[in-house]
């Protein structure tokens, strides 16, 4: 088992959890006091991880709404990133980067998420192939999380292409599970919204975590996915709400009620089998 594997497993047990928290600020949505801050996206991350650390497996931040405000969104983020290390190194970091090049240009991007900033974790595309993402699979301390079938309502137009009699998306699973994973650090990103998929994807791939986005603001649901996605172990998901926690009245309370609402569907399947 990788490090990052074994991270998962060790702090969803610790806090029996498969929460991933999503880190994906903005500005005009964060409360009015964060916004005189000199750096207020990572004094909102701040508060966010204080507010719901104690049912977090996982935070996910997306590079996106940092990028969004230039280097000072780099420095937040990096602020933010440290700020786990430092704090909570016992829950799983993921940067939300959706990288993927050819693999020269890896280099640059593992040097940046897995060195510079510490991620454990982050989220690729497989469209360019296992030889360029090397870089990123040849480190055994980290975890590959690659792009299976995406939450979107648009997410079958190249994903449902089917070829030697299946969907791209079976394809991604099948080579992520069977030829990709040499150092059992892979992982793919399933969308909550695709439950009959992700019933299908379990098949394929029975020891693959899933990261699961899809939650919250875009509806997916938790008991389908619960049943759907879980493993022989009942684990294996990473099931993430960002603005469905970040923006509730109580992100505490918000992050508690997901993180009980997927114990409890989690219970329904174990009582069942
Ligand atoms: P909420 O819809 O606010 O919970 O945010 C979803 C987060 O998950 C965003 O950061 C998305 O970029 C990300 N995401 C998806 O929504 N769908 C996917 O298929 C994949 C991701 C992801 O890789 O996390």
């Amino acid at each position: 088992m990788s490090d990052v594997i074994r991270k998962y497993e060790r702090r969803a047990e610790a806090v029996n959890s498969l929460l991933c928290v999503g880190l994906d600020p903005e500005i005009e949505r964060i409360p009015e006091r964060f916004r005189s801050d000199a750096l207020p996206f990572f004094a909102f991350c701040r508060w966010i991880i204080e507010q719901t650390h104690s049912v977090a497996l996982a935070y996910k931040p997306n590079v996106a709404f940092f990028e969004a405000r230039g280097s000072l969104g780099l420095e937040e983020l990096a602020r933010t990133a440290e700020y786990l290390r430092s704090e909570h190194p016992e829950i799983v970091t993921i940067c939300d980067a959706k990288r993927a090049d050819i693999g020269n240009t890896n280099r640059g991007y593992v040097a940046s998420i897995f060195d510079a900033m510490g991620f454990d974790a982050v989220t690729l595309h497989p469209y360019l192939g296992r030889e360029a993402l090397a870089p990123f699979l040849e480190r055994k301390d980290k975890a590959s999380i690659i792009l299976c079938r995406t939450s979107n309502t648009g997410a079958g137009e190249f994903q449902d292409l089917v070829s030697d009699g299946k969907p791209l998306w079976e394809t991604v699973a099948e080579r992520v599970s069977k030829e990709w994973n040499g150092n059992d650090n892979c992982m793919l990103v399933v969308g909550a919204t695709y439950p009959a998929e992700m019933r299908r994807i379990r098949e394929v791939a029975p020891a693959l975590p899933f990261l699961v986005p899809g939650v919250g603001a875009q509806g997916g649901d938790v008991a389908a996915v619960v049943a759907a996605g879980l493993d022989a172990k009942g684990k294996g998901l990473l099931i993430s709400s960002s603005r469905g926690i970040l923006f509730a009245g109580d992100p505490a309370v918000a992050a508690r009620q997901l993180r009980d609402e997927i114990n409890a569907a989690r219970e329904k399947i174990y009582a069942a089998r």
